[in-house]
């Protein structure tokens, strides 16, 4: 199969039997499935789309995923939003060809997959629109919001798009804002289900989500548990780290990181939380002159999965081998900033 096959042609003229799509759990990831689902009821209507998401908070697939794949019989794989590294991609190639790539992360910048894969784009969600050519939408500004948060202003490409849709729908940047929060509420609180119940509601219309009950005692519930978590004690570890574990069912890792990092702006905030044998660890700072791209370097180096930005690093790791590294981590910031 060529590389430089279209998605669009090959669903258009293949009229596949079945099509599996693999998405993020977040908006931005859902957004995107909403719109390839948009896309597909047109352009293939016979096509059976599975929808699948990676375990929630794993960049990578399990060996019984693949297994589950494998079993499914599609024709073609269509990944969006999700921040695989390279070798998913090898391996669900294996499976089955082609594997169609939609993805803005830096990681997925350089693979030359089919699809598309622009890490200019501030949100998935416009890179699918703008490829499949669609009008603008709520939907396809949301996981862009959704992804930057308050940042997407400063997207001067990209915040005009934003700024249409509110005068479009009347929406205020802060009703936009919960309308991505409210949506991201389904994978905090581990509601699966509530994944693909999220997708539809964004392919019937988005403003539901204001007044959804699913969405809305979704969003109590983490109010509550992020509270508690927050009432906790940071303990000092280091010259700049102040660290707490997470103990919850929900995955409010960025949200409690986020959190104490604004209430403690020049420290280094690190968190982590065990889920089973996996564990994973958060860094963000704000004032702090520190890049945190040194801790992605070290999980990375030591084979774990990790992403992040100067000002944000995380990483997933066996739970067993979670005290070590965070006391490397430790060690590595001492070394280049203590
Ligand atoms: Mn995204």
């Amino acid at each position: 199969m060529s590389l430089s096959i279209d998605f669009q042609e090959y669903i258009e003229e293949q009229q596949p039997n079945k099509l599996l799509l693999l998405y993020h759990w977040d908006t931005d990831g859902l957004a995107c499935a909403a719109l390839f689902l948009n896309y597909l009821d047109v352009a293939s209507p016979n096509t059976e789309v599975v929808l699948m998401h990676p375990t929630i908070n794993n960049y990578f697939l399990l060996p019984r995923e693949y297994a589950q794949i494998a079993a499914m019989n599609v024709d073609a794989i269509l990944t969006t939003d999700i921040n695989f590294p390279p070798d998913v991609f090898t391996r669900l190639e294996q499976i089955v060809q082609p594997v169609f790539v939609f993805d803005h992360h830096s990681q997925t910048a350089g693979i030359g997959k089919p699809g598309v894969q622009n890490p200019n784009y501030p949100g998935c969600s416009m890179l699918v629109n703008d490829y499949l050519m669609q009008p603008l939408s709520l939907v396809s500004v949301l996981g862009m919001v959704g992804d930057q948060e308050e940042r997407i202003r400063e997207f001067t490409a990209f915040y005009p798009q934003v700024e249409e849709m509110m005068k479009e729908h009347g929406l205020s940047f802060e009703e936009i804002l919960r309308l991505t929060k409210l949506i991201d509420t389904m994978y905090i609180v581990g509601d699966t289900e509530g994944l693909e119940y999220a997708i539809a509601l964004l392919r019937r219309n988005p403003i539901d989500a204001l007044t959804d009950q699913r969405l809305l005692s979704a969003e109590k519930e983490i109010a509550a548990e992020l509270a508690r978590e927050c009432a906790k004690e940071m303990k000092p570890m280091g010259e700049h780290v102040l660290y707490q574990p997470i103990d919850s069912r929900m995955s409010l890792i960025s949200e409690v990181t986020r959190a104490r990092a604004r209430e403690f702006p020049e420290s280094i905030i690190m968190t982590d939380h065990v889920r089973g044998d996996d564990a994973s660890l958060y860094l963000r700072r704000r004032n702090a002159p520190i890049d945190l791209g040194c801790v992605v370097d070290l999980a990375r180096k030591l084979g774990y999965n990790a992403g992040g930005k100067p000002e944000v690093a995380g990483v997933v790791l066996p739970a067993k081998a979670l005290v070590d590294f965070r006391a490397q981590v430790i060690q590595l910031l001492e070394q280049l900033y203590g």
